[in-house]
């Protein structure tokens, strides 16, 4: 009996998610198969083969995911943000590393029912790092995949492990068996800093500030940020988040000198955010009443990211800069949204 080839998407129904399946159900041969805990908007399941309500914890449900479907690359996008993560650390950890570890397996089952490696491409975050403090994130500039890799969230955690849990799998899995694993996962991860969607706003991060000011002052809503003006971590348009996504998918192997890269695009102050979004929306009601502890996570995150191994590796550069992200993206795409 026949399975169905299908690439399986979890967290399918989040931002990037929703992105990603519209972007890949235009590209010819990827029949989608869509994972979520809440099933996904009828627009975005009509671009699916399939979709899945469940959960990425339940192993009979990835078992017969394993029986029913032929799975040659995963975007593995579920996972708790970090301020949600905070609340409930543990849940955190079980969905984010748990849930990981889950997909991982499933990986190399595949793989070795189809004799092919599967690819699993992995978002991970500017979370990994931590710096001490505002004087050593004012020091450090743009930060390199290697360094300060000290994160104080359980996401940030979180996200570094499964980097290495990612590069296990496809390097060293069961290096003691006598029969080497032949196939196996190819493990690629990307570190997104704060993703901007003109469609979606996001639920659970600290780097909602950005996007939740934005829509906010196109619906004429009041909104006071959680951090200081000068507050400042990278940002990045959904279509180049997305764009990264793919173009890493489809680096050739030999051209990847790791497993993980940074991508970034700008690094604009949340103060220069409220700039932009009240010029576009001059009602625009934008105040800052920082909350000292998501400020305080903020505060650990780089100021910006260095990217060049991605961009040296495999091409990586972000079409869009923040005028751009602003005048073409953001602003028309949100209008249409709100009716404004
Ligand atoms: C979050 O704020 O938790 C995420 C992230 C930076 O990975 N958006």
């Amino acid at each position: 009996m026949s399975r169905k080839q299908v690439v399986l998407i979890t967290g399918a129904g989040g931002e990037v998610g929703n992105g990603l399946i519209h972007r890949l159900a235009e590209r010819d041969g990827y029949d989608i198969l869509a994972l979520d805990l809440k099933d996904v908007d009828d627009d975005t399941g009509a671009r699916c083969q399939a979709r899945i309500v469940g959960d990425i914890l339940d192993q009979r449900l990835l078992e017969r995911l394993v029986s029913e479907y032929e799975i040659h690359a995963i975007f593995h996008l579920a996972a708790l943000l970090s301020t949600r993560a905070e609340f409930t650390p543990e849940t955190a950890h079980e969905v984010n590393v748990r849930g990981t570890l889950n997909l991982l397996k499933l990986a190399v089952e595949q793989s070795r029912w189809h004799g092919r490696q599967v690819k699993f491409l992995f978002p991970s975050s500017i979370a990994v790092y931590g710096l001490p403090d505002l004087a050593t994130k004012d020091a450090a500039g743009a930060v390199g995949e290697d360094d300060h890799l000290v994160p104080t969230t359980m996401y940030g955690c979180n996200k570094l492990y499964c980097e290495h849990l990612g590069r296990y799998y496809a390097r060293h899995y069961r290096q003691l068996a006598v029969e080497g694993e032949k196939h196996g996962v190819d493990f690629r991860a990307l570190r997104f800093p704060g993703l901007i969607s003109a469609f979606t706003v996001p639920h659970g991060g600290t780097s909602d500030y950005g996007p939740e000011m934005i829509h906010a002052a196109a619906q004429g809503e009041a909104y006071a940020s959680f951090v200081r003006e000068d507050a400042t971590i990278p940002f990045m348009a959904m279509p180049d988040a997305i764009d990264a996504l793919l173009g890493l998918m489809d680096a050739p192997a030999e051209n990847l000198t790791s497993h993980v890269y940074n991508v970034t695009a700008y690094s604009p102050s949340a103060g220069t955010f409220a700039e932009l979004a009240t010029k576009a929306f001059p009602k625009a009601d934008i105040t800052f009443k920082p909350d000292d502890k998501r400020q305080g996570i903020v505060d650990t995150w780089p100021a910006a990211l260095d990217d060049r191994r991605a961009r040296d590796d495999w091409g990586f550069k972000a079409a869009y800069g923040l005028e751009r992200t602003f005048d073409e993206y953001l602003i028309p795409n949100i209008k249409k949204r709100y009716g404004v």
